[in-house]
């Protein structure tokens, strides 16, 4: 239904979301340019016209569609509600359970709402008071301080660091920031990070100078609670952070696992018990190149510059070029120290890590100038500005030259709850869609009456619920990790999913979010009904904390770093979590579609082997891929085959199995990792361009 009380000019909008039609806010809130006014002045008359028509008329021009009011979003989350009651020991089930519907409530009334008032009410950035004062100051409204609250209040990082479910903590912080997500008004970008940096603080022992900051990360006191900011993008590097090459992908020497792989060639049941052995035994050849080409690849991507002072601090100067939520209290962020002679190292090697306060005790800025906001396609609600540090007073946490390795334990939880994000995004859009679908009608029946949008939507729902079940892993393993219940082989598979899952899911997400768009026809592209925002919030996911190409070097990373076991823990787990579905007919053919494709990565594996290292690089995105959906269909077939499930679950599993599990493999066939077709490529993209010819 649409609303059509007018709020005061200038105050903010109470309405729950943008299905409501608030005919002074939804022009404050979506066009903030220039003209604005006049559009205020034009809806108002339009109102005074609407009022003075027949009732018939204005009923016709106005109640047109009805709004899909999806309600308690835990408990409408079937698949979320069965892997809790899967996995979770029964006390701890009998709690959760009762908070999350609990807050589940709460988003709808309460949360929802506040977020898309921060949406409606993006930061402003005020550069000089009414005196002529510099003050930098990035206002933002009541209700991203509310959100702040709310975070603490409920514990969306304190649960995480509290432990008190033991090992099922980050998943019980992991399915409340995943049902917060969408409703949280950009709130989860800075979550992310104070997540992150509240383990970086925790993983260095918490040291006594930052006590202070680690108990107000992790506080449910509103008054104390910090967020933090992760500053690590520069002008010179976005990705590269501290090099110019990427080098992983000269160091490749992860595939002597692959040359005992044959156990995966062989098809069928008969193969499978024990058959995954082999591949955990071997020992790599390794060629030990990695610190040559350390050195080899040495660069600026960091240009900020850390000058020890007499007390032992540092001052930080330089320049970020994208800080989100630039209102936190707190950032983690890299520079190189100066040595004596004013010289600083380059390459990774040369940067170390600080932490700094953003604002002193009094509200100043700490030797920091914001430039200015950053106009972004979305993720609007939240401030991403452009810093200079000039003389901001650090404090150095990591050890000299360390800043990369010390940081990577923030982009590993941020990367996380980008996977969140994004299951997120997925949920809620199918969840509009599918409300929608129960009320629109279309060619005389209601839209969930039409095969064809049914198959399209059920197709989304499948892809969501492979994601899903990659989330919750994630979170498995990183609450056995962070309680010592986590076996080497456990770390090895976390540290090669997070980055497998961040970019598939964030991949995921923006094909879903747009799918889900369209399926509300016209109404998808309509600013004011909410979705615009969701797309374009979900756009970002396959961006930040590393795109889909620099993710998949990494997962190339992990691999390298591991010497081959963590591809051969891959095999060994993906291969147990089909044990149970050999005996179920409806669950055969899937685990078979998953064994065959295992079968064919390790084929692959072995050819990258002989082919050496160029070839990889083209391949790490395929390659990424791969591990996603065979790992993703081993979950979905693990979860379907439990005592219990659903047919449902069983469906999905199937279907998640019929699509291409190995892309790698087949694109191997196709020759698209050969040198030949890699110079194509860039014939492909220059054909006609004058840089054509010069290749
Ligand atoms: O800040 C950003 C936006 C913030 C918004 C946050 C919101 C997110 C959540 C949203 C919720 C909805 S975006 C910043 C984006 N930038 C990145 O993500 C950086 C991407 N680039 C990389 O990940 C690169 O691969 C680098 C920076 C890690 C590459 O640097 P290096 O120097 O080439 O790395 P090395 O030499 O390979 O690794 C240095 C050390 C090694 O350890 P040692 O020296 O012991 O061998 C690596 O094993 O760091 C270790 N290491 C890691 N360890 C590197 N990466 C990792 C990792 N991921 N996990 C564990």
């Amino acid at each position: 239904m649409f609303t059509l009380a007018l709020c005061r000019p200038g105050a903010t909008c109470r309405l729950r979301h943008g299905w409501d039609r608030c005919q002074a806010c939804s022009c404050r809130g979506f066009s903030t340019t220039a003209g604005q006014g006049q559009q205020v002045g034009l809806q108002e008359k339009q109102v005074g016209a609407d009022l003075e028509m027949p009732v018939a008329r204005r009923e016709a021009e106005t109640l047109f569609q009805e709004r899909p009011e999806p309600g308690n979003q835990y408990l409408e989350d079937a698949l979320l509600r069965s892997y809790l009651e899967a996995h979770l020991p029964p006390k701890v089930l009998e709690e959760v359970s009762q908070e999350l519907e609990g807050f589940g409530n709460r988003l709808l009334t309460k949360i929802g709402p506040l977020g898309w008032e921060c949406e409606l009410n993006p930061p402003v950035f005020r550069q000089y008071d009414a005196w002529g004062q510099r003050v930098d100051h990035i206002v933002t409204c009541s209700a991203w301080k509310r959100m702040k609250e709310i975070a603490a209040e409920e514990g969306l990082i304190a649960e995480a660091y509290e432990r008190r479910y033991s090992n099922w903590s980050r998943v019980h912080q992991a399915v409340k920031l995943y049902l917060f997500s969408t409703a949280s008004g950009g709130f989860n970008c800075p979550l992310a990070m104070t997540d992150g940096a509240a383990k970086v603080i925790e993983s260095l022992g918490v040291p006594a100078s930052l006590r202070n900051a680690f108990d107000r990360l992790t506080s449910r006191d509103p008054r104390k609670f910090w967020t933090s900011g992760q500053w690590m993008t520069e002008r010179r590097g976005g990705s590269d952070v501290g090099q110019l090459g990427l080098r992983s992908s000269l160091d490749l020497q992860l595939w002597p696992l692959a040359n005992d792989c044959n156990s995966w060639e062989t098809s069928g049941p008969h193969c499978r018990k024990g058959s995954h052995l082999p591949l955990m035994n071997l020992l790599p050849s390794w060629r030990s190149e990695d610190q040559l080409c350390r050195e080899s690849y040495r660069a600026n991507g960091t240009e900020t510059v850390a000058r020890k002072q007499p007390d032992g601090t540092y001052h930080l100067y330089g320049f970020k070029w994208f800080t989100s939520a630039a209102d936190s209290d707190m950032a983690l962020t890299l520079a190189r120290i100066e040595d004596a002679e004013g010289r600083v190292k380059q390459g990774s090697g040369g940067l170390s890590l600080f932490f700094l306060r953003v604002r002193d005790e009094e509200e100043k800025l700490n030797g920091i100038q914001v430039q200015r906001l950053k106009a972004k396609l979305g993720t609007r609600q939240m401030a991403t500005a452009e810093l200079w540090l000039n003389g901001a007073k650090a404090e150095l946490i990591s050890a000299e030259g360390r800043g990369v390795a010390s940081i990577s334990n923030m982009l590993n939880i941020t990367r996380i709850h980008n996977v969140i994000g994004a299951v997120a995004s997925m949920r809620r859009m199918i969840s509009l869609s599918r409300q929608y679908a129960l009320k629109r009608v279309a060619f005389g029946k209601l839209l969930k009456d039409h095969p064809l949008h049914m198959q399209t939507i059920a197709r989304m729902e499948v892809q969501t619920r492979g994601a899903f079940l990659l989330l919750m892993e994630m979170a498995r393993l990183l609450g056995l990790a962070e309680t010592n219940m986590a076996s080497e082989q456990d770390q090895l598979l976390l540290r090669l999913l997070v980055p497998v899952a961040k970019l598939y899911t964030g991949k995921q997400a923006s094909a879903v979010a747009i799918e889900a768009m369209e399926s509300f026809g016209g109404q998808g592209y309509m600013e004011d009904t909410g979705l615009p925002v969701i797309v374009r919030d979900t756009l970002v996911l396959s961006i930040w904390e590393g795109t889909t190409n620099v993710l998949s070097l990494d997962v190339l990373r992990s691999l390298t770093k591991s010497r081959g076991q963590a591809m051969a823990v891959f095999f060994s787990t993906v291969q147990n979590k089909l044990e149970s579905a050999w005996s179920s007919a409806e669950l055969q053919a899937a685990a078979q579609s998953v064994q065959d494709a295992a079968g064919r990565l390790a084929r692959f594996c072995r050819g990258a082997a002989s082919e050496g290292a160029a070839p990889m690089e083209l391949a790490a995105r395929d390659f990424s891929y791969s591990l996603a959906r065979i790992y993703a269909g081993a979950l979905l077939i693990e979860h379907a085959a439990r005592p219990g499930s659903s047919r449902l679950d069983v469906c999905a599993a199937q279907r998640w199995c019929r699509q291409e599990l190995c892309p790698a493999a087949a694109e191997l066939r196709n020759g698209s990792y050969s040198a030949e077709e890699s110079s194509l490529d860039g014939a492909l993209v220059y054909d006609g361009s004058p840089a054509g010819s010069r290749l």
